[in-house]
């Protein structure tokens, strides 16, 4: 059986960074992807995802964040394709609402560039948004979005070029420990390594059973509209990408045009999905959800949800706190590591989290501050 420094399971956005950052440092890398290179049927697609340091979430991310941007031009010199478009971008709401009141902390927190705007100031701005009078914004100029496809493929490429095995199609059926490592089956072969790192995205469910995490896989959909008056107001030169909070706590998400006329602008619910499985998955986009979407974006961008185009689905892996889940094995500390439970907000830190993973497998611990990201945060309180 053919052996590896380290097996990589699944090569959708986690798992094809650290192939990349794996293969970059020596390694000798598998990666093992249950579909084709770059698929749709996870949750790294769509054309676009945002990214932004001023981070509601928690300041705990920024300074993954920080290193993230570093990374993307990294990846963008070295492939030559598009990963980032920073147009700006704005967390729109109440003042106190979590988007806004969580975004200021972060950015004073780490003293980020940004600006405070009232609603007055957003419209005068911005045109194409239309807050209500007690909304307010926090602008961040170095906010925008990477380029999802675009970004799994540099880090595939970068792998292979340094000289990583990935095989496609090739899903893994089992694994074990196996001596001071690991033996990795699928249905063509029998892999060791020293080293494993599972990456399963909204697999999570079927193939970390062990480490105390209970997922939600939630399912998601984007939708791109042809706005009034054509994409001209909204192109990234006018229109920047927005989280928008709110009286309710409902949070939308969008970006500007980005991909000419025919593709409008993407807009989508930033949590609004039912709870799913990737093999049950609705892949239709209804008639009701997509006029509750135009209904919302009526309210507050009128002119976005002019005409519909399209929509797509994809799945968020959630963890009950919604913070992600970056470690060693909880059972199998020596050997495997695991990134998962990206909870909807991941993408923007697939390069980082590629080189957090790189440093777990191949010396056990990583300079990065990933303390929040312990999955014994989630377990269960003894009785
Ligand atoms: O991570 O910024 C984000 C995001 C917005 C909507 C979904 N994820």
């Amino acid at each position: 059986s053919p052996t590896y420094d380290v097996i990589v399971i699944g090569l959708g956005g986690m798992g094809s960074a650290a192939a990349h950052h794996l293969s970059a440092r020596g390694a000798r890398v598998l990666g093992l992807e249950k579909f084709g290179p770059v698929h749709n049927r996870g949750s790294s697609h769509g054309g676009s995802r945002i990214t932004r340091q001023s981070y509601f979430e928690d300041p705990a991310y920024v300074p993954l964040l920080l290193r993230a941007y570093e990374l993307y031009e990294d990846l963008q010199r070295a492939t030559g394709r598009e990963i980032a478009i920073l147009p700006g971008g704005v967390m729109v709401g109440r003042p106190d609402s979590r988007t806004v009141s969580g975004s200021l902390l972060s950015a004073q927190q780490w003293d980020l560039p940004h600006e405070m705007l009232d609603a007055k100031e957003i419209r005068r701005r911005f045109p194409t948004l239309s807050p209500k009078d007690d909304e307010v914004a926090l602008f961040e100029k170095k906010a925008g979005l990477v380029r999802p496809e675009n970004t799994v493929a540099a880090h595939l490429q970068l792998a292979t070029r340094q000289g990583a095995d990935l095989h496609f199609e090739e899903p893994m059926t089992r694994w074990e420990p196996y001596k001071d490592g690991v033996r990795v089956h699928t249905a063509e072969n029998t892999y060791t390594a020293s080293q494993l790192v599972i990456c399963p995205g909204a697999w999570a469910p079927q193939l970390l059973t062990d480490i105390g995490v209970p997922f939600a896989i939630e399912r998601q959909v984007m939708y791109w509209f042809q706005p009034t008056g054509g994409v001209q107001r909204f192109v990234p030169e006018n229109h920047p990408i927005y989280i928008w909070e709110d009286a309710a706590g409902v949070q939308v998400y969008g970006f500007p045009s980005i991909d000419g006329p025919d593709l409008g602008a993407k807009v989508a619910f930033f949590r609004k999905g039912e709870v799913t499985t990737p093999e049950t998955i609705d892949r239709t986009v209804h008639e009701d959800e997509i006029k509750a979407m135009a209904d919302h974006m009526a309210g507050c961008i009128p002119d976005l949800p002019g005409t519909f185009l399209k929509a797509a689905t994809c799945m968020y892996s959630n963890t009950p706190d919604e913070h992600f889940v970056i470690a060693r094995h909880p059972a199998h500390p020596e050997s495997v590591t695991v990134a998962c439970g990206f909870s909807g907000h991941g993408f923007k830190f697939v390069p980082v989290v590629g080189e957090i993973l790189a440093d777990l497998a191949l010396t056990g611990t990583t300079e990065h501050p990933i303390g929040l990201f312990d999955p014994s945060r989630l377990a269960a309180a003894p009785a």
